[in-house]
């Protein structure tokens, strides 16, 4: 994973690598026909009435976002750093250089939450908010509050600064709340901000290297909402900026390594993951669209390469991301550590992102796999049932110091959680013009022409509960679409894609099974899709059934920490044992081969959950700490991403089948 200066790499690569540089800078470059296989269904057009998510988008509406204001603007000076900048009389700048950023980021959370639970006091602390940011944009477009407030001499001079990085979730902010609402102050502030860059950095201006990515793919977004092609040459151009040391001109504070931020060698020649888990993810998403827009299948390949370092050799089975604390990154192949494990809640958010992007570019489904594993597992962690406390990292064992904070110093997960909850809509369908791929299994609806008609589709679950998906199609008349369904790797005896987990021989598993109107229909398989192609009458309903049974799961043999050790995992959650429900321990037994588990509806928790429960070998140490005793007893397991919601705990995902892996001292 360590870039090595002696990798080699075709000529036609680099070839083609140097003609599209030679077109950047002579400016010629033009979105092209769009290469995805499907666009995504915009969260404006989905409605979701989900059993699982519904709760949860209005927990992020009640007290996530709550939480991020009052930290915000209350107990933090993030929001009076704007007013400062407004009133222009000297004051100092309070807090951390990329603040702004989670002022923006809670922006464009409120966003898309005003579409799931319309709540007017969200909208207007949003446009008061607006109006605070817009009244700190300097008169040449410049809005950063940290250099405004005493360091104007020493603005863009510093790519680690995160300038860029805040000017990013400035615009994603501005063009998610334009299209909630359709009110542009903000997008125009952003715009502004846009052009202000334009200004200074481009094809024939001058260098610069995003220190934190976001800004590549924030400028595809505005690109997308205005249709002006400057925005979409300006994030090409910052992609190719990467990987030449441009760099060394400026002042780099802590820029010791160029791959911490996937600056080593240039994106479209980059075959392996390095460094920050969130700058990479940003990076790569940020790739993906401008790939999609121009047509560009280098960053295609790329991304491949790096995709499958990622999922085959540096991913946990949560789907978290960057295993080391001491980059925020990636470490050395199966390095995955499970009670030192980092996995930063924004790293799987970013696994969301990316790989969303990757799935509409290829039609293939393995990543809308990881990203299902990434966001009921990695991403869905870092939030609490409450929706007001938080995880920044999510590791896969606890000894019972790990707890959820209120907020942090650095506080860019809970924001971004929270955005990405309430933008579920974003994910759940996509559509060409034959048809409708559907992507995650989430009660919703939403309205799609196809031939110039409208037809609408109702999907109803209890996924995660169960695998019963029942989909209602309903065309004005009859229409002829060719609908998608994802039949997850899971359900199909792929853990994950590559092999880097695997179902335990015998671990046994029920087929999925597909009818339309009660009757067995055929249907193909097509990258990990079960396609209906056929014409749609009103009141047709198709039932897809998911086979839900308990799977263990073993790892690699080269992921030491994991060796004759198996973890559970039931649909796409993944679980854990959490000492609160087995006596206050939870590395005090052993899961037997041959285990067998029942499941049940748990109620202990604030949602009702299936638990696995088992029986098993617990060892404890007699009162008078001479003898070792055993004893069979029930284990209850329960969703990863619901431990430590009622204190902390000793935790486990990871379960030992050595009985030189029990602590008890613990
Ligand atoms: O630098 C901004 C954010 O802070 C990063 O995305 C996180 O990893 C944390 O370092
Ligand atoms: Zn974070």
């Amino acid at each position: 994973m360590i870039v090595s200066p002696y990798t080699t790499y075709p000529m036609t690569t680099i070839y083609t690598y140097f003609i599209s540089v030679f077109l950047m800078f002579t400016g010629s470059l033009h979105a092209q026909q769009v290469a995805r296989k499907f666009e995504p269904v915009n969260f404006s057009q989905v409605s979701i009435h989900d059993n699982f998510w519904t709760p949860k988008m209005n927990i992020v509406a009640t007290a996530t976002l709550p939480a991020c204001i009052y930290q915000t603007e209350v107990k933090t000076a993030r929001i009076q750093n704007f007013e400062k900048v407004a009133r222009n009389t000297g004051e100092e700048h309070e807090g951390i250089f990329y603040d702004d950023s989670d002022v923006f980021k809670a922006l464009e959370a409120i966003a898309y939450s005003l579409k799931n639970y319309p709540e007017k006091d969200l909208e207007k602390k949003a446009d008061e908010w607006i109006d605070k940011v817009a009244a700190a944009q300097l008169p040449d477009g410049y809005l950063n509050t940290y250099y405004t407030l005493g360091r104007m001499s020493e603005r863009w001079t510093d790519m680690s600064m995160h300038e860029d990085y805040n000017g990013g979730h400035l615009i994603e902010a501005a063009v998610a709340y334009f299209n909630a609402t359709g009110k542009r102050k903000l997008l125009d502030v952003a715009i502004r901000f846009a052009d202000h860059f334009d200004s200074l950095f481009g094809p024939g201006k001058r260098h610069w290297v995003t220190g934190h990515q976001e800004l590549e793919l924030a400028l595809v977004k505005l690109y997308s909402v205005t249709k002006n092609e400057k925005y979409l040459t300006l994030a090409h151009w910052l992609l190719e900026e990467r990987g030449h040391k441009r760099a060394k001109g400026y002042t780099w504070t802590d820029w010791k390594d160029t791959a911490y931020a996937q600056d080593a060698i240039p994106v479209k020649l980059q075959k392996e993951i390095t460094g920050h888990a969130v700058r990479a993810m940003y990076l790569y998403t940020g790739a993906a669209d401008v790939a999609a827009l121009t047509g560009d299948a280098d960053y295609m390949n790329a991304m491949e390469h790096v995709w499958e370092d990622v999922v085959y050799r540096n991913m946990y089975i949560t789907g978290g991301i960057g295993s080391s604390g001491s980059n925020e990154g990636f470490s050395t192949d199966y390095d995955l550590p499970n009670e030192q494990a980092y996995c930063e809640t924004c790293a799987s958010v970013g696994m969301v992102f990316w790989n969303q992007r990757m799935n509409t570019l290829t039609g293939d489904s393995k990543f809308m796999d990881v990203l299902e594993r990434s966001l009921y597992n990695g991403a869905l962690d870092g939030l609490s049932l409450s929706g007001d406390r938080f995880f920044y990292g999510n590791p896969l064992a606890s000894d019972g110091r790990h707890f959820r904070r209120e907020w942090f110093g650095t506080a860019c997960c809970p924001a971004n959680i929270a955005r990405l909850v309430a933008s579920l809509g974003d994910y759940v369908y996509g559509k060409s013009d034959q048809g409708l791929w559907v992507n995650l299994y989430v009660g919703s609806s939403t309205t799609q022409k196809f031939k110039k008609q409208d037809v609408n589709f109702t999907l109803q679950t209890h996924y995660p509960g169960d695998g019963n998906i029942k989909l209602y199609v309903e065309p004005k008349s009859k229409a002829n679409v060719a609908i998608h369904l994802r039949i997850p790797g899971w359900a199909q005896n792929e853990a994950v894609p590559g092999g880097l987990y695997q179902f335990l021989e015998g671990s046994a598993t029920s087929k999925f099974t597909i009818q339309v109107n009660d009757k067995d229909v055929p249907f193909t398989l097509e990258k990990g899709y079960a396609v209906l192609d056929r014409e749609w009458k009103r009141g047709d309903a198709i039932t897809l059934t998911l086979p839900m049974e308990v799977r263990e799961i073993i790892s690699r043999p080269e992921v030491k920490q994991d060796i004759d050790r198996v973890a559970l995992q039931r649909g796409p959650l993944v679980y854990c044992i959490e000492g609160a429900d087995n006596d206050g321990k939870a590395w005090n037994f052993l899961l037997p081969t041959g285990t067998s588990f029942t499941t049940s509806y748990y109620s202990v928790l604030a949602e009702p959950v299936v638990a696995i429960q088992f029986e098993a070998p617990a060892f404890t140490i007699s009162t008078d700490g001479q003898q070792i005793q055993t004893q069979n007893k029930k284990i209850t397991a329960i969703p990863y991403y619901t431990w430590c919601n009622r204190g902390s705990n000793q935790m486990q995902v990871w379960l030992p089948r050595k009985i030189t892996d029990i602590k008890l001292n613990r």
